[in-house]
């Protein structure tokens, strides 16, 4: 089945009605049925198909075993996301075999598919939490007991999905077999489009980071209590959505967001008792990033401190810069016939591996320049040439 067939098989999993988009986060309705669907479909491709301690799902083309080329990327999604981002990578890993195996090619390595749990953090807060598991690079304990908004940890819901979580933690013996990882992605900025090209190699990611900021203050009556009387965190709460655009405008190529806010209670007439926030920040360079959060810390300690409220700020990921193997790259941009290097700021299991193993991306046109949103698209005749530069490249690889 050609890529296009297989992202058409699941445009209908997961569709948020409320937000527009999907929402599929691990170990959630959606998140079943890609699963079974992508085990199906590895499975008719005569693959073995296995899922580690981690909750990430392997399906390997020959005997599992060291040096092996892997490719593939995750199923889950922001909340109101696009369709492609993760999607995309994991239908055009399994279309490219496809392609291999319709041209009797026969692999002289190990050859493997991946699909990595929860690279959105959209359920439990943490990106790329099946890779930093896998790697080592979140503590076991500490994943296990990440909360959903609903106050279900992710044992609780491993548990419930059939997995042991006493089981989570690193997998040297699974990370010892990736002799190197592909993952092709749909590109989430405007580069292809400005430099009109269908795909691109990835180069690098720039360092991000994700801080919680919980404001304190005394919840009250929005109509009997005096503007004297009030210690209201969302004064503060909003200096930091300010703050963050200044301090990230304040350096060069910078990106600070708060895109989720929750104050507690949150009634219309009542003054919140809490607020907790969510900064991404992100930028390229050694302790930058830390530069941009302090500065922004500084603005919300002396608003709260202004209202009478207490702050405190808890940092819940960061990963440092990536540039991705040039060896690997320079091989996949030859078979390529030489194609743009983009360097990108959004996150990616392929930059969690890199650190471990030689890692490469490659992207696929995106003519909207939109993702985490509805309107991320990328065209049909763009998605069948990425999988067939994938398959080009894992031919490559693993010829
Ligand atoms: O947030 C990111 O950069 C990625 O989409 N997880
Ligand atoms: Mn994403
Ligand atoms: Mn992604």
């Amino acid at each position: 089945m050609g890529v296009n067939e297989l992202m058409g098989e699941i445009a209908g999993v997961g569709r948020d009605a409320r937000r527009g988009g999907y929402s599929r986060h691990v170990y959630d309705y959606a998140d079943f049925e890609l699963r079974d669907w992508f085990i199906d479909q590895a499975l008719d491709s005569g693959l073995d198909v296995n899922t580690d301690r981690n909750g990430n799902i392997w399906a390997w083309w020959g005997n599992p075993g060291s040096d092996a080329v892997v490719t593939g990327s995750h199923l889950d999604s922001v909340p109101g996301g696009g369709a492609y981002d993760g999607p995309l990578g994991v239908a055009s890993a399994l279309a490219a075999v496809e392609i291999l195996q319709g041209k009797g090619f026969a692999p002289a390595k190990p050859l493997a598919l991946l699909v990595f749990a929860e690279e959105e953090g959209g359920r439990f807060g943490v990106p790329c939490l099946g890779s930093r598991l896998l790697t080592g690079a979140i503590d076991a304990d500490r994943a296990r007991n990440l909360r959903d908004t609903d106050g279900v940890t992710l044992a609780e819901a491993a548990v419930k999905a059939g997995h042991d979580p006493k089981r989570f933690g690193a997998d040297p013996e699974s990370l010892a077999q990736i002799g190197c990882f592909v993952e092709l992605h749909v590109e989430q900025g405007r580069g292809l489009i400005e430099l009109d090209s269908p795909v691109a190699t990835g180069s690098s990611i720039i360092a991000h980071g994700r801080y919680r900021f919980s404001f304190s203050g005394q919840g009250n009556h929005a109509g009997a209590t005096r503007l004297a009387d009030r210690h209201d965190p969302m004064l503060p709460a909003a200096t930091v959505v300010a703050a963050a655009r200044r301090a990230a405008a304040a350096m060069n190529d910078a990106r600070a967001t708060v895109g989720r806010l929750v104050p507690t209670p949150g009634g219309t007439n009542v003054i919140a008792s809490t607020v907790d926030l969510w900064l991404d920040a992100r930028v390229s360079g050694e302790g930058r990033t830390a530069v941009l959060v302090e500065d922004i810390t500084e603005a919300a300690r002396a608003a709260a401190e202004a209202e009478g409220c207490e702050l405190t700020v808890t940092e819940e990921s960061y990963s440092d810069d990536v540039v991705f193997d040039e060896t690997l790259r320079s091989r996949m941009d030859k078979v390529l016939g030489g194609v743009p290097a983009l360097p990108t700021g959004a996150g990616h299991d392929a930059g969690i591996l890199a650190a471990h193993v030689p890692s490469g991306m490659l992207y696929v046109r995106n003519p909207t320049g939109i993702s985490h949103a509805p309107e991320e698209y990328a065209e049909p005749a763009d998605i069948d040439s990425g999988a067939q530069s994938l398959a080009r490249v894992l031919e490559e690889l693993a010829g």
